[in-house]
C-alpha cells in the first residue's frame, strides 16, 4: 500500500505517495504577468487624461473605468511579484484493474489574487453596462450580487477538493450566478437600453454582447485550466491575460470613446457627483 505524505482529504486513504509534482508558472508565464501590468497601468493613465477633458458631471463612466484597469494593475502587480498565489493540494486517484487503485500528489499554483481583482471589477463593469441602459438601483443591486457570488464560489472551486462532489460542485453554482448575470445583461439590459432610444439601445448591444462573449470565455478557460488541469499554469496565464485586455482596456477605450461621441449615453447621477457646481 502506498507509504508517504498523510494527507485529510476525505474520500481517499490517509496516505499517499511522497513525490509531488508541481504545476506553477515560468518564465513565459511571468513576463505574461509583466506585460499586462504595464497595459493595465499605462491604460489607466490614458483612462484618467481622458477624463480630464470633460467636466466632472459627464466624467462617470471615466472614473468607473480607470479604477477598473487601476484595480488591474495592482493585481497584476502582485502576481508578477510573485505575491496573491498559493499552491493547491492535490490528490489525484487513478482506478486500477487487477492492482491497488494509485495516488498522486499535485501541487497547483493558484492566483487567488485575480479574483480579489474580478470581485472589484466585474461589479465595476456590471456598472458601467448597467448605467448605459439605464437599469433601476434593484435590478443593478440584484445584478452585482450575483456576480459576487459568481466570484467567490470560483474562488472556492479553484481551491475545492478533486474527487469528490467539492469543486465542481462549487463551479456549478458560479455559473448559476453567471446565468443571472447574463439575464440581467442580455435580457433585461437589452430591453431598458433600446426604450432610450435606437442609438443607445444599438450601442448597448453591441457592448454588452461583446462582454457576454469575452465573459463567457472565462469559466470555460477555468474548466480547462484550473478544473481539468489539461492546460499547464502559464498556458492559464496568457489566456486569462488576452481576456482581461478585451474585457477591461479594449471595452474601456470604446466605451469612453463612444460617451465623447454619442451625447444620449450621459447619466444623470444627481448633485452628490457634482455638487451641484457643474453645469453640464
Ligand atoms: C469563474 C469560475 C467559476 C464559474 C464562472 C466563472 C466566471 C468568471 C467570470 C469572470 C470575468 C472576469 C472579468 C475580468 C475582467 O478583466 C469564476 C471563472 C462562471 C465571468 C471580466
Amino acid at each position: 500500500f502506498p507509504t508517504g505524505t498523510p494527507t485529510s482529504v476525505p474520500g481517499i486513504p490517509s496516505v499517499v505517495p511522497s513525490h509531488p509534482t508541481y504545476e506553477v508558472a515560468h518564465h513565459a508565464g511571468k513576463t505574461t504577468l509583466w506585460v499586462v501590468f504595464v497595459l493595465m497601468t499605462i491604460s489607466s493613465a490614458v483612462f484618467a487624461a481622458m477624463s480630464w477633458r470633460v467636466p466632472v458631471g459627464k466624467r462617470l463612466y471615466h472614473v468607473i473605468t480607470t479604477l477598473i484597469t487601476i484595480f488591474a494593475a495592482i493585481s497584476y502587480f502582485a502576481m508578477a511579484t510573485g505575491a496573491g498565489t498559493s499552491l493547491n493540494h492535490i490528490v489525484h486517484r487513478t482506478v486500477n484493474k487487477h492492482v491497488p487503485d494509485t495516488y498522486d500528489e499535485i501541487y497547483r499554483q493558484v492566483y487567488w489574487a485575480r479574483y480579489v481583482d474580478w470581485s472589484l471589477t466585474t461589479p465595476l463593469l456590471l456598472l458601467d453596462l448597467a448605467l448605459l441602459a439605464g437599469l433601476n438601483g434593484a435590478h443593478i443591486t440584484m445584478a452585482v450580487i450575483a456576480d459576487l457570488i459568481m466570484i467567490l464560489t470560483g474562488l472556492f472551486a479553484a481551491f475545492g477538493t478533486e474527487g469528490t462532489p467539492q469543486k465542481w460542485g462549487w463551479y456549478t453554482i458560479a455559473c448559476v450566478a453567471y446565468l443571472v448575470v447574463v439575464w440581467h445583461l442580455g435580457v433585461n439590459g437589452r430591453v431598458t437600453a433600446a426604450a432610450k432610444g435606437s442609438k443607445v439601445g444599438k450601442f448597448f448591444a453591441a457592448i454588452a454582447g461583446f462582454t457576454l462573449i469575452i465573459w463567457t470565455a472565462y469559466p470555460i478557460v477555468w474548466g480547462i485550466a484550473d478544473g481539468a488541469r489539461i492546460v499547464s499554469v502559464d498556458g492559464e496565464i496568457m489566456a486569462y491575460a488576452v481576456l482581461d485586455i478585451l474585457a477591461k482596456p479594449v471595452f474601456g477605450f470604446w466605451l469612453l470613446i463612444t460617451h465623447s461621441r454619442m451625447s444620449a449615453t450621459h447619466v444623470d447621477v444627481g448633485g452628490f457627483w457634482t455638487n451641484g457646481l457643474s453645469r453640464e
